[in-house]
């Protein structure tokens, strides 16, 4: 996982270079303005020296392991760790192989990676950008007959704009949501009328609260087989709202870089808040909160707070989230290089 992430940051930096990477440039990418390690950069070497080829890729391509610890890692529920040790103690190679020993009893899936098993072929699929918004239609419609002043809003890829999705991710909010008695109650309202009308066809989570994922379909009038479609939903108070709006648009690595200077400049930044905190025992220890949350109201203000220039969720996608369209002009950091970032905690 570090490994790929170093990989993504250090095509951000290349993609951002302002002059083109040959044999003689290439060593700029150690030095300390880039940062970029030696063992990376040799491997950068070895494209330039095969006309953008990667050995290292090739092989891998061709080597049957990465191929079959790939094809496992597409299960929803299955992932990399998972995948390599179904290959290596149970000698699965390929979705058709995991069905037989599934099926015989010789290996034991947990509920979330049977469903992902059953609905292989349709969960793999991206699902279009109109697709995802009649989704995100059917359901506000019955969230609104639960609770009329529900904001149902799609965040993810959706919301950065992504032509096609991974899965429909949709955020729920109101000011009844101020319990969490109150958000429980109205998603497991939710989740019984999505599966009364036969929207919701699986559960992926056995149990649920605040959190829920699920297989679902837009029921069809007609005989047209429509794909399953991986679908999440999560509920928040109003005062959580902003913060988990931000989390859940991503991308991944853009929440990443992004909680990174936030510890770095002394706060503690999550799905939920905000806060100032301490860390005695440095980066991995733990933390001391010291000080309330910022109450922020807005995405806009989250950044305020920190100190940082807003970014439309179209200008957090990067590398992690990538569709085969994708033509985004991808950023590496969220975080400016900014000389008042001091002044921009005191104003908190
Ligand atoms: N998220 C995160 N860290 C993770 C996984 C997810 O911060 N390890 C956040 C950012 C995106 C959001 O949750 C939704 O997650 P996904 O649906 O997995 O990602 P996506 O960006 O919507 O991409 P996809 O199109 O593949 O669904
Ligand atoms: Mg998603």
């Amino acid at each position: 996982q570090w490994r790929a992430m170093g990989y993504r940051r250090a095509a951000n930096i290349v993609k951002r270079m302002k002059m083109p990477l040959t044999a003689s440039t290439i060593d700029l990418l150690q030095t300390k303005a880039y940062g970029i390690g030696s063992k990376l950069v040799t491997r950068m070497k070895d494209m330039i020296d095969n006309g953008g080829q990667s050995t290292l890729l090739k092989e891998l391509k061709g080597d049957p392991k990465t191929a079959s610890i790939t094809e496992l890692g597409q299960v929803w529920g299955i992932g990399p760790s998972t995948a390599h040790s179904l290959f290596q103690k149970f000698d699965i190679k390929s979705v058709t192989d995991l069905r037989a020993a599934a099926h015989s009893g010789r290996i034991k899936l947990t509920h979330g990676q049977s469903i992902g098993l059953k609905h292989f072929d349709d969960l793999k699929e991206r699902v279009p950008r109109e697709e995802v918004a009649r989704i995100r239609d059917f359901v506000q419609l019955r969230a609104k007959e639960i609770c009329a002043g529900v904001d149902v809003i799609c965040t993810g890829s959706y919301r950065r704009g992504k032509n096609t999705c991974g899965d429909i991710d949709l955020l729920f909010c109101a000011h009844d949501f101020h319990t969490e008695r109150n958000q429980v109650y109205f998603m497991k309202q939710l989740v019984m009328e999505l599966k009364r009308c036969k929207f919701l066809v699986e559960d992926l989570t056995e149990t649920f609260e605040c959190s829920y994922m699920g297989v679902c379909k837009i029921p069809q009038q007609s005989n047209e087989r429509n794909i399953c479609r991986h679908i999440d939903l999560k509920v928040y108070s109003r005062r959580s709202y902003p913060f988990a709006l931000l989390y859940f648009t991503g991308s991944d690595y853009f929440n990443r870089s992004m909680r990174h200077y936030a510890n770095k400049i002394g706060w503690s930044l999550s799905d939920r808040d905000l806060v100032p905190v301490i860390r005695p025992e440095g980066k991995k220890g733990i933390k001391i909160k010291i000080g309330d949350g910022v109450p922020a109201v807005s995405e806009e203000e989250i950044f305020g707070a920190l100190g940082l220039q807003f970014r439309e969720p179209n200008e957090r996608n990067c590398y992690g989230s990538v569709d085969e369209d994708d033509d985004d002009d991808d950023i590496d950091n969220p975080i400016p290089e900014s000389p008042n970032i001091s002044s921009a905690m005191h104003d908190v």
